[in-house]
Formats: structure tokens, C-alpha cells, sequence
């Protein structure tokens, strides 16, 4: 089966609850539609996320030229992994070409899969099995009184265990106060985590990081910026709740390094940042032989399914941000993500909704 080739298509998606983080905002959803298409009639989708609406073009472009370097390669996607790695060795892979490179790899994966009649995660070796889920789609930065009743919403969504609450606020008394409206409506059988977005100082993140020990959250995400592995380190030393990083990590090694500072206590790698289904793996990997648990960021889909051949399997963020445009969106149940029955990763475009959405 080789490769014939790849159609690119934008869409901007309109979102429920639109994300404020203490970062960024964002209005609507810009997605990389990638259809890979072979000579065996089979076609192999992915999407890749830009943030902006801006990056679109860009992004696509980048994955239109990655294609030709692999056009009528055959469908082996370690091989073409391999052969993108080589080809962009002078001017390496973190960025937008690394968006699209992740993107091609989830799509050959894709279409690997469909070739052998199995899931992704049978053609990893595993099986699609359900996988716990925290519904991370609300809880963005906003006035604190309001949280409560979205919190409830949240979990109502698919019988849901856990959420994550947005802080980072300039006001921290308005951060706990958003921290303790969740957790005294969701209850203690509830997880609630947390998320700062990399929006502290190092001195400012040991002041509140410290104040927070005693709230009874799961883990404290990104409290600095993300690639400040010693600084992490210290933030992970001094305080006693579990710190997360991991949603910026550019490919495995970007991993390993974090945990030889010993960075963090968890790691939630994203899909596209971290190299694809390949890149994934990899990092898996070095999960399961460091002992760190491993979560997901973003890309629910493909993230459900590469959680559930994970051995330190954690959480999987489950977002509905793409929901729209797919024919069968992932299914949500009793607080775990089911991936879908079929061969593949589970996408498949609803072509009358990517028509819709798509500029
Ligand atoms: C996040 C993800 C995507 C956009 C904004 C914020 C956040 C998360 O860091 O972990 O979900
Ligand atoms: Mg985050």
C-alpha cells in the first residue's frame, strides 16, 4: 500500500464554552483537516490544532510540503517518520513542521490500521478498552460564582469522575475562591485538578502552589513556563500535591529530559507536539521505564486510543472541541472514553459540517 496523496482542508470550528486560560483565549477552534489518501482505496484522517486562526494556512502548508517528500512512499510509518526526520534534519522539527509531521504520522497510522482490519490500538499491539476520562471542556477563567453550576453541567456530560479548573487569575484569593465553589459542588469523590498555563512566576508559583496543598486537588498543571525543568523541579520538591506538565513537550526527547531533572511528578503529553502515534510510543516508553504516569492533552480521539496501550495509563482530557465536524464523535460513558468500534483511529469526517466550517 502506498501513498497517493494528501488532501489538506481548514475549518473553523465554533466552540461551546470557548477557552480563557490565563495565556490565551480562544474564540473558535482552527483545525488541519488531513486525509491521506493510498492506492489500496483506503484513506487515512488526522487533524492537527494551530490555535489560531491565523496558523492555519501556515500549518497547512507546511503539511502540504512535508507530503511531497512522502508521496508514493509505502504505508510504513516508522519508515516515513524516518524519512521526514532525515529530510528536516538542517532545519529540525519543533513548531508548525512538527504539527505537521505528528499530523501525517496520525494519519498513516491511521490508514495502517485499516489495512489490517484493527483499531489503532490492536495494530499497536493492545486493544481499544475504555479509558478514564476528565471532562476538561469548561471551567476556563471566569468570575468564580458561575463555576459551580458549569461544574455539575461537566460532569452530567458523560457521567464524568474528574474536571479541570482554570486559575492563573492576578488575584489568587480568586483563584481559590473558583477552586473551592468546584470542590464544595462536585463533592470529595470527584478529582479536580488544576491548570496556571505556565502564567507564574517561580517565586509567585511556590507561594500559591504551597497555599494549595491543603485543597485537595490532583495535580497542579504548568505552573511556570513549561520548558523551565529545573525551576519545575524545584515547584515539585517543595510541594507536596502532584505537579503536571508535559502538553508542550516537543517529541520524546523533550520527555526524557524533563524526567531526568525530575520536572515533574505527572506528564500529559499532546499528540501533535510530541510526534504522532510514533513519537507517542516513544514516549510511553520512556514513561513506563521512569515510572511516571502519562495523561493526555487535547486530541481525544487518537489519545484515547494510544492511552489504552500505555502501560502508566493515567488520564485521558477529553475535549469535544472537534466533535462537530466528525461523523462519529468519541463516546463518553460512565466517566471513560470508548473509542470507536471500527478499524482505525475512529475519525471520519462529516462532510456536510467540514463543508460548513470550512474557509
Ligand atoms: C489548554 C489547552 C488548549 C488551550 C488552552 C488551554 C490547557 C489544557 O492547557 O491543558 O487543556
Ligand atoms: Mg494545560
Amino acid at each position: 500500500m502506498k501513498i497517493q496523496r494528501v488532501d489538506v482542508r481548514l475549518v473553523m470550528v465554533p466552540l461551546k464554552r470557548p477557552p480563557r486560560a490565563a495565556s490565551g483565549a480562544i474564540p473558535e477552534a482552527p483545525f488541519v483537516l488531513i486525509d491521506l489518501h493510498t492506492d489500496a482505496g483506503l484513506t487515512g484522517r488526522s487533524y492537527v490544532f494551530p490555535f489560531t486562526r491565523g496558523m492555519l494556512a501556515p500549518t497547512a502548508g507546511c503539511v502540504e510540503t512535508l507530503a511531497e517528500m512522502i508521496a508514493g512512499h509505502r504505508v510504513a510509518p516508522l519508515e516515513l517518520e524516518a524519512t521526514l526526520r532525515a529530510r528536516l534534519t538542517l532545519l529540525d522539527t519543533p513548531g508548525l513542521v512538527g504539527l505537521a509531521l505528528a499530523g501525517l504520522d496520525m494519519a498513516a497510522w491511521d490508514v495502517f490500521a485499516q489495512a489490517r482490519d484493527q483499531s489503532l490500538a490492536a495494530a499497536l499491539g493492545g486493544a481499544a478498552d475504555p479509558v478514564p476520562a476528565y471532562n476538561s471542556c469548561g471551567l476556563w477563567i471566569q468570575e468564580p460564582e458561575a463555576l459551580g453550576d458549569e461544574a455539575e453541567a461537566l460532569l452530567a456530560e458523560g457521567g464524568f469522575r474528574a474536571l479541570k479548573v482554570r486559575v492563573g487569575r492576578d488575584d489568587f484569593a480568586a483563584d481559590l475562591a473558583a477552586l473551592r465553589t468546584v470542590k464544595e459542588r462536585v463533592g470529595d469523590d470527584v478529582a479536580v485538578f488544576c491548570d496556571f498555563n505556565q502564567s507564574l512566576s517561580q517565586h509567585e508559583a511556590l507561594l500559591r502552589c504551597r497555599a494549595l496543598d491543603d485543597e485537595g486537588l490532583g495535580w497542579i498543571e504548568e505552573p511556570i513556563r513549561h520548558d523551565r525543568y529545573e525551576a519545575c523541579a524545584q515547584i515539585a520538591a517543595e510541594v507536596e500535591t502532584p505537579i503536571q506538565i508535559g502538553e508542550n513537550l516537543h517529541g520524546p526527547l523533550d520527555l526524557q529530559k524533563a524526567i531526568a531533572a525530575e520536572a515533574a511528578d505527572l506528564y500529559m503529553p499532546d499528540v501533535q507536539r510530541i510526534g504522532g502515534v510514533t513519537g507517542w510510543m516513544r514516549a510511553a516508553a520512556l514513561a513506563q521505564v521512569h515510572d511516571r504516569p502519562l495523561s493526555s492533552h487535547l486530541f481525544p480521539e487518537v489519545s484515547a486510543q494510544l492511552l489504552a496501550v500505555t502501560p502508566t495509563r493515567h488520564w485521558l482530557e477529553y475535549m469535544d472541541w472537534a466533535d462537530p465536524i466528525l461523523a462519529e464523535p468519541l463516546r463518553i460513558a460512565e466517566g471513560c472514553a470508548h473509542s470507536a468500534d471500527g478499524p482505525g483511529n475512529g475519525i471520519r469526517w462529516d462532510e456536510d459540517a467540514v463543508r460548513r466550517f470550512r474557509v
